[in-house]
């Protein structure tokens, strides 16, 4: 049945590169991995922008959680252009605790804990958290003078040149890059994860940067998880986020805002690309515009970039999913909780427990 179902999306094939069909993991590698970040760089989110080093600078915040944690401020200055732009940001981890894995969560406000950052929940489970504002990144409009959007494009946005998304996701990486510096942290253990619109980008990041052991994009829909080709009708469309939303994405998606079947790539090659490592993915009931069956068909589409490395990737029975759904046996796994749009301790529970039986 599923097999039926995807058929109907006429996905692109993941494994036809120019023409040619690949078959082993050295050419997924080689050929398909490069293509589809290119494919997917210059017609969707737009290209990654130049690596500028920023100079970080700490401050402890007196609040432990009750003793169990250390929280520091750390902050971002970036250098550009003859301009600079701080990006503070919140690193909170166990206290007294090695080898520490670590969620980088990019969030839609910077307060700690926040509703969608229950930062107690997760240290008592073990993880660390290092979060950000994406408004502190670039702010969610369509203004490209501020913040890292001032330094990189300064309002001159060129047909390739990235969206919002994809300068939330730049500043994720540099956070890794700090994580890597730190004693305490298990660098094989270091995983991205936001809600909606930062959904979108926490799978863009792992997507991208093979650093990331894991991502757990919450409910993230159109132009995140789900596949666009045959959205179901109540579901957000190119068409919509396109028109609402130009400022996520470079310039050059918009040609695909009413021609979808016209895309050269479907979002199945994006989740791909996070192959051979975790990808959890978080559904919500009630959240039908972000189109749970095809956030769900990506996982079985994009599956067998895991089977090239003789893995299972996405493990379900053959049928659509309905709420409750948990699978989380392989490395591609997808949840369906009920309730609204939001990230909810639930949502987190379910990621934490997947992430510690797996790494
Ligand atoms: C919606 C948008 C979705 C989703 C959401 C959010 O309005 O259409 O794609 O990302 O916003 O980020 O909250």
């Amino acid at each position: 049945m599923i097999v039926e179902e995807l058929k109907k999306r006429k996905l692109p094939d993941l494994f036809c590169i120019e023409g040619k069909q690949i078959t082993t993991k050295d050419e997924w590698e080689n050929k398909g991995r490069p293509y589809w970040k290119s494919v997917i760089q210059n017609e969707e989110y737009g290209k990654i922008l130049p690596l500028v080093q920023p100079e970080i600078s700490t401050k402890i915040n007196s609040v432990n959680f009750a003793g169990k944690a250390t929280w520091e401020e750390v902050s971002f200055k970036f250098c550009y252009n003859n301009k600079q732009h701080t990006v503070p940001t919140n690193l909170i981890y166990p206290k007294n605790a090695e080898n520490v894995p670590f969620f980088i969560y990019i969030n839609f406000r910077s307060d700690i804990p926040d509703r969608y950052l229950p930062v107690e929940e997760i240290i008592d489970n073990g993880f660390g958290v290092f979060s950000v504002c994406h408004n502190d990144i670039s702010t969610d409009n369509g203004d490209f003078t501020n913040g890292l959007a001032g330094l990189f494009q300064d309002g001159d946005r060129k047909e390739k040149d990235c969206g919002k998304i994809m300068y939330w996701s730049y500043m994720a990486s540099r956070m890794m890059d700090y994580l890597q510096t730190l004693p305490y942290v298990d660098k094989n253990r270091i995983g991205v994860s936001g809600h909606s619109r930062l959904g979108k980008t926490a799978l863009l990041t792992a997507a991208f940067d093979e650093r990331f052991a894991f991502s757990c994009p919450n409910n993230s829909g159109c132009s995140g998880v789900a596949i666009s080709r045959g959205c179901c009708d109540k579901g957000e469309k190119v068409s919509d986020i396109c028109r609402t939303f130009p400022y996520w994405f470079s310039p050059s998606y918009q040609k695909y805002a009413n021609e979808v079947e016209k895309l050269p790539f479907d979002q199945h090659c994006l989740m791909a690309l996070v192959a051979p490592r975790i990808v959890i993915v978080g559904g919500a009931e009630q959240d039908v515009w972000a189109d749970n069956d095809s956030q769900f068909l990506s996982c079985v589409a994009a599956s067998k970039a895991w089977n090239l490395y003789g893995k299972d990737g996405f493990i379900s029975p053959d049928r659509l999913p309905v709420c409750g759904d948990k699978f989380t046996d392989g490395d591609v796994g997808f949840f369906l909780r009920a309730g609204t749009h939001y990230h909810s301790r639930e949502d987190w529970n379910t990621y934490m427990s997947a992430i510690k039986s797996k790494l």
